[in-house]
């Protein structure tokens, strides 16, 4: 496993959630005339206000209202203002001085000091850069005011944007609460960081973006896209004025937002750090962008080897190693200081280390901290590159290993690293508080931009107000804000949204709603009321197949659904697959064979074209796309199982155990597949103790045991040091012998009866994790009748007349050719026992008649073939074969299974 995910899978923490008492910057004065309604009772602003209070003077808009410009407003502002109103019903907004007898309501918009006063309300004075105060009430001369006053141009917006989720719609034009709002954001840098691998957004997925982060109160955009070759590869080549143009629209419209366009130059690849000629590069590149507006700037240095120079001149003047790599970097890094210093209007630089996903201290970090400009604000991604939590403690430590101000490179929702998954659960695990050890949290999103801003809903609350951010209300409500307030559509999202969770790290469990109610299903099942367990998950999986349509239809956002659409349309699949299986069951319970057999011929087609569906982005577009992938398969494979019980097929099959974690889809079942190219991953090394193996179900000999591990590509991921040995009740242990070696065999001394077989490690294992491809133990003295196929028409290619009684439904003989006469397919069994009836599936056409043998060695006809599926009964008589004698001229047959229900006990 490659390092930087090892990193970012071994934290264990597990977040405290400790709410946080903030610092009030002023109080709001309380309305004049209480008892007012509690804020419960308003519609909720998000991101949540640090201070609000209801008043009781709220009031109805008039179809004409009064607009007066302060001097911090800007048209952004004023846009959304008017928007709003013509929404709420107003047809004439008047730009007044507010003194107009004519407009009964009045909006102050940047400015309005005396209005307030008049309302009893504080000023912004006194407020943090982007805060505000929102009022809206009724003065003394009982004139109906708004005030969106900010502390600057940004303020004053994001009272527009608070303003805009205020207004309560009703029947004529809309009513406006009385309210009080003194807010601020509690971090400094709030948005997003276009990071990640694989496809790049397009044009207009930015601008749509930043349009998002603006209305949200984030400010920050960060172009960084890695697949960009101008940004990392190709650093030093100008940008086309093509590209360099769509960037000057980009820096506008972000402005537009009131949002940070941060332009990012990734060097570390190329670059010789003393070099004055790839110092005038990177400024050049920089310049470009300045030229365009653009004002704030960040340099890169992540996933880039640092032991390795790109000139003779940098060891020399920095020195080797990690140590050297610092200081090289902070050199460069300071002279790039010194022009954003030169402009007088540059933010400060940014840069992320090459350390950026621990708090260890190391001589790279010393270098940084002793050498970097204390100006320059680095990125940290939290302990790991995609970690479960990020607390306060490690964000405190960051900041003093660093030595500098830490902005958090936050990697949710990113997918680059799980290709064929699209996260859409809550953005959980990060502490509230973080707001006094960070200067920012900012989102690293999906390679899908739209669906991204379920996660950025959650991101503007948390880096906003963080001292009362809670992962599931956020989440529910972006939901909502995405479903335009449509219940139907906001629970369709949400049930779509948890078959879309598992990401590694933030969410290890996938669909844990679904899972939850399947796992219900089977206690209900087991507990015997089937019919009852059927409808209970048919309704909620049938709802899930809807979802996909009421998402199409429902949702406000027009480009969620394109991006979407692959999950979309899996999920739409996977449900029809499952539901497929519920049928099967529903027929099995109903003791109507023919009907479960056909539901169960559904499911397979269902699965493959949910697993032909691909994504347009890479690296998407090289996998399909996972849906409820470990719990609905799961369930129909479960469900299959059931039928093959109730069908008469009962194998022996082992099951995998473990004491160690899977990553991504390598499920342990995995290592008992027979298929040697899956296999079983582990996601951490294995410790002395830790073991895989296999439960047989019930006590057999034994005899050759084989443990394949390691891979192509994962060459040390095996056990190093470990025992192979066997127990009958799982308690005490018998070692077979021992191993350091990828692949590991013994066979057991004859005799030798045993129920688990495991591998146990004994040494550490170097950091390596586990691929386990096979784990196989030889059962002797299996008491599964086993069978031989003999007869004709021969099989056609691809087929085998094996297939007619391998113990499974899903292989088929297909018979190359018409039967000529006479021909018959005969499945003899190792050995005769009572036969309550014979089973066949075919295809519809088959015809045949259905004879059994007993040790006479007579034939005995049971009756014909039915169209697909055939139960004849066998009357208990001792039975050692069966025999499908071929109706001549019939079409070339195909049997998936002849099944030897046997007399039960
Ligand atoms: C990259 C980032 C990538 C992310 C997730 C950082 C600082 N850099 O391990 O570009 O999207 O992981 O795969 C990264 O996170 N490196």
């Amino acid at each position: 496993m490659a390092a930087r995910l090892t990193a970012a899978l071994t934290i264990a923490a597990a977040a405290v959630l400790v709410p946080m008492s903030v610092p009030m910057p002023g109080a709001v004065a309380a309305p004049a005339n209480a008892p007012a309604e509690t804020p419960a009772d308003l519609p909720k602003v998000w991101p949540t206000p640090q201070q609000e209070s209801a008043r009781d003077d709220g009031f109805t808009l008039t179809t004409t209202v009064g607009l007066v410009r302060g001097s911090t407003t800007d048209p952004s502002a004023e846009k959304v203002v008017r928007d709003t109103l013509t929404r709420a019903g107003v047809t004439d907004i008047v730009a007044t001085d507010g003194d107009d007898p004519g407009t009964p309501v009045t909006v102050w918009l940047g400015g309005g000091k005396d209005v307030l006063t008049g309302l009893g309300v504080d000023g912004p004075s006194g407020l943090p850069a982007e805060g505000y105060v929102l009022a809206a009430g009724r003065t003394p001369d009982d004139r109906a005011q708004v005030v969106l006053d900010g502390a600057d141009a940004d303020g004053t917006y994001y009272a527009a944007q608070s303003f805009r989720q205020l207004v309560r719609q009703q029947a004529g034009p809309d009513a406006l609460p009385g309210v009080a709002i003194r807010d601020w954001p509690s971090m400094r840098y709030r948005g997003s960081i276009e990071g990640f691998y694989g496809t790049p957004y397009t044009q207009a997925d930015r601008l749509d973006h930043v349009d998002y982060l603006g209305a949200h109160k984030l400010n920050t955009y960060e172009y960084a896209p890695k697949d960009d070759p101008f940004h990392r590869e190709r650093w030093r080549d100008p940008y086309p004025a093509d590209k360099l143009a769509e960037l000057g629209t980009l820096v506008d419209r972000a402005r537009q937002n009131h949002v940070d366009f941060t332009f990012a130059l990734s060097p570390g690849l190329s670059i010789c750090y003393s070099s004055q000629a790839d110092l005038d590069a990177l400024l050049a590149k920089f310049d470009a962008i300045y030229a365009l507006g653009g004002r704030a700037f960040n340099v890169p240095l992540d996933d880039i080897d640092y032991n390795t120079w790109h000139c003779d001149a940098d060891p020399a003047k920095f020195g080797t190693g990690a140590a050297g790599a610092g200081k090289a970097q902070a050199y460069l890094l300071n002279r790039v200081q010194a022009w954003v210093d030169s402009k007088g209007d540059v933010a400060p630089l940014q840069m992320v280390p090459t350390e950026y996903y621990n708090t260890t201290e190391s001589p790279y970090k010393r270098a940084i901290r002793d050498n970097l400009d204390p100006h320059v604000v680095v990125h940290w991604t939290g302990v790991g590159v995609v970690p479960t939590t990020i607390t306060n403690a490690q964000a405190a430590a960051a900041k003093a290993v660093f030595g500098h101000q830490i902005l958090v490179w936050d990697n949710y929702p990113v997918n680059d690293y799980i290709a064929g998954r699209l996260p859409l659960g809550p953005y959980t695990g990060r502490e509230r508080g973080l707001s006094e050890h960070v200067v920012g949290v900012i989102s690293n999103p999906s390679n899908q931009a739209a669906t991204s801003k379920l996660a950025l809903f959650s991101f503007a609350d948390f880096s906003w107000h963080d001292a009362t951010f809670d992962d599931r209300a956020a989440w529910e409500a972006a939901l909502n804000e995405l479903a335009g307030g449509d219940a139907a559509t906001a629970a369709a999202l949400a049930m779509f949204a948890d078959v879309s969770t598992y990401d590694g790290t933030l969410h290890k469990t996938q669909a844990p709603e679904l899972r939850r109610r399947i796992d219900t299903f089977w206690s209900t099942w087991e507990a015997g009321d089937r019919g009852a367990a059927i409808a209970a998950l048919r309704a909620y999986v049938q709802a899930l197949g809807k979802a996909p349509s009421v998402i199409r239809a429902g949702v406000t956002d027009p480009r969620f659904v394109p991006e979407a659409t692959a999950w979309l349309d899996a999920t739409q699949l996977w449900a029809q697959a499952g539901l497929a299986a519920l049928d099967m069951l529903d027929a099995q319970v109903a003791d109507d064979g023919a009907r479960a057999w056909r539901d169960r011929q559904r499911i397979a087609p269902l699965i493959e074209r949910a697993k032909a569906i691909r994504d347009t982005r890479a690296p998407h577009n090289s996998t399909y796309p996972r849906i409820a992938d470990g719990v609905l398969d799961r369930f129909i494979a479960d469900a299959e199982e059931a039928n093959d019980k109730w069908l008469g097929l009962t194998k022996t099959r082992p099951v995998p155990t473990t004491t160690l974690g899977t990553y991504a889809d390598n499920a342990p079942d995995r290592m008992v597949d027979g298929d040697l190219g899956t296999f079983y991953w582990t996601d951490s090394p294995p410790s002395p103790g830790d073991s895989v193996g296999v439960d047989l179900g019930a006590v057999h000999e034994i005899g050759d045991v084989a443990v394949l591990m390691s891979k192509a590509g994962s060459a040390n991921d095996y056990i190093h040091a470990g025992t192979l040995e066997y127990s009958a009740d799982g308690q005490s242990w018998t070692a077979l012998t021992t191993g350091t070696t990828a692949e590991v065999r013994a066979s057991a001394p004859a005799g030798t009866t045993a129920r688990y077989v495991r591998y146990r490690a004994t040494g550490g294992n170097d950091g390596y994790w586990l691929v386990v491809r096979e784990f196989s133990v030889e059962v002797r003295d299996s008491h599964d009748v086993t069978y031989s196929v003999s007869g004709g028409p021969s099989a056609g290619d691809g087929s085998s007349l094996r297939a007619a009684a391998d113990g499974t439904v899903d292989t088929w003989y297909r018979a190359a050719s018409t039967p000529a006469d006479g021909d018959a397919l005969v499945v003899t069994a190792s050995r005769s026992r009572p036969l309550a009836s014979v089973v066949v599936l075919t295809s519809p056409d088959a015809r045949a008649k259905v004879q059994v043998r007993d040790g006479s060695r007579r034939w005995r006809t049971l009756g014909a073939l039915a169209p697909d599926f055939t139960e004849l009964s066998a009357g208990g008589r001792e039975t050692n074969a069966v025999r499908l004698v071929w109706a001549t001229g019939s079409p070339p047959p195909a049997v998936a299974e002849v099944v030897f229900r046997y007399a039960r006990g």
